[in-house]
């Protein structure tokens, strides 16, 4: 008997099926940055990070360009089990001969036709966006959708709508949904003279920007508690979104590196799925800050994962990567973040979900806390290698990285 039999009858003694969570983990989509390869630069003109997020490191290899980003994304997909969304910004445009010429305010579908083509040649499950509200020079004083200077913060504004078209376009092209993002760095650095008026011009833009319904696109807002130099106020917070978006049916989008530090978002996952339809999550790994550190299988992202599959909420809750670490080889930081979540989903999968649940209604918790104990020690390894034989990806696939870097990365300037 090979070690995936003799595991998969270990697990049927707790009453886990592997076979049926194999399959399911292989339909699970998960949406993954493109920002990671080359420390969320983009291609329309920044040349550095604010907005009160930050990469730090400088290993070399960085994608300088779309064919090089494009390059590194199929080469890190490539060693990714599972299906794959791709997950763009529009600091992303390929802009062409309207470098210079077309701002955020007005940029189009066309713009992102080469992504399009890219993501379809490579076979992906669809395209999710975001508007970028940062690192350009028409952010005023850190400020774009509640900024009090109107003309800035109508430029803003339509650089939503645009971008909502922008996603529409996907969710047709890909015959997928596109999950929008609105995250916005607005803040003040120290004790603001109001709290309120920026929060109440956000609210404005917000209601311009998702004014009509779109088919296929998913709207969601991203709240934050701080950011880097806007450590006092942050004008999209956790409250303010959570209520916009449950007045205006809109997604709220929890990043679990924008909440205190006992704040855990595997306990805000239940709390929205009993009144929102769904939900879509910023899977990243947080170092005493918002820090976007690679995700790694530890305890909160298998508790995560738990309430999306313990819950039956794969379609309500779209898993989206977001972490960004430019001081190691960057696929490697990719593969790993991806695979962890993997992992986190297929030690969810195994669990005997409805034996737990029964223990917990019958109050018999010595008996819960034993089984759970019990399961952390079952052979989940031997179920994990089966799943990358099944995917025709191996468990060591290091090696592949370190010849990329040999003869693709280390060669850019
Ligand atoms: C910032 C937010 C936001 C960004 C990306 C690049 O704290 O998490 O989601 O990381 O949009
Ligand atoms: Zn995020």
């Amino acid at each position: 008997m090979n070690r995936y039999e003799s595991a998969k009858e270990i697990y049927a003694q707790y009453g886990v099926d592997t076979e049926k969570a194999l399959k399911r983990l292989a339909e699970i989509p998960i949406s993954i940055h493109c920002w990671q390869g080359d420390d969320v630069i983009g291609f329309d003109g920044s040349q550095s990070l604010d907005g009160g997020i930050q990469t730090t490191g400088n290993y070399p290899g960085r994608a300088r360009n779309f064919d090089q980003l494009k390059a590194d994304i199929q080469k890190a997909f490539s060693l990714m089990p599972g299906k794959k969304r791709l997950n763009l910004h529009a600091s992303y445009a390929i802009l062409g001969d309207d470098k210079g010429k077309v701002d955020r305010d007005a940029y189009e579908p066309k713009h992102f036709k080469a992504w399009v083509d890219f993501a379809k040649e490579i076979g992906l499950n669809g395209l999710d966006f975001n508007p970028t509200y940062f690192g350009h020079p028409k952010m005023k004083d850190g400020l774009s959708l509640s900024s009090p200077d109107e003309e800035t913060r109508q430029f803003w504004i339509n650089h939503g709508i645009a971008c909502r078209k922008i996603a529409k376009y996907f969710a047709d092209e890909m015959h997928s949904y596109s999950l929008l993002n609105v995250w916005i760095p607005d803040g003040y650095k120290d004790i603001p003279a109001d709290r309120l008026s920026p929060r109440l011009r956000l609210k404005d833009s917000l209601d311009k920007i998702f004014a009509h319904r779109l088919d296929g696109v998913v709207d969601a807002v991203e709240s934050k508690v701080f950011g880097i130099g806007l450590e006092s106020y942050t004008v999209g917070s956790n409250e303010f979104y959570q209520i916009y978006a449950s007045k205006n049916n809109i997604c709220c989008l929890l990043d679990n590196g924008h909440y205190h530090p006992t704040e855990v978002v595997s306990d805000k996952i239940p709390s929205l799925l009993a009144f929102s339809d769904k939900i879509a999550l910023h899977v990243t790994r947080a170092i005493r800050w918002d820090s976007d550190h690679v995700v790694l299988l530890e305890d909160e992202l298998k508790e995560i994962a738990k309430e999306i599959v313990r819950n039956e909420a794969y379609d309500r809750v779209l898993i989206g990567l977001d972490y960004f670490d430019a001081s190691i080889n960057r696929l490697a930081a990719w593969v790993i973040g991806q695979r962890s979540m993997q992992k986190a989903l297929l030690s969810a999968l195994l669990m005997p979900d409805k034996m737990l649940k029964d223990l917990q209604e019958k109050a018999r918790f010595g008996k819960l806390m034993w089984v759970n104990e019990e399961l952390k020690t079952l052979p989940f390894g031997d179920i994990w290698n089966e799943y990358l034989l099944r995917e025709n990806l191996c468990f060591d696939w290091y090696s592949s990285i370190e010849d990329y870097e040999r003869t693709i990365l280390s060669k850019r300037v």
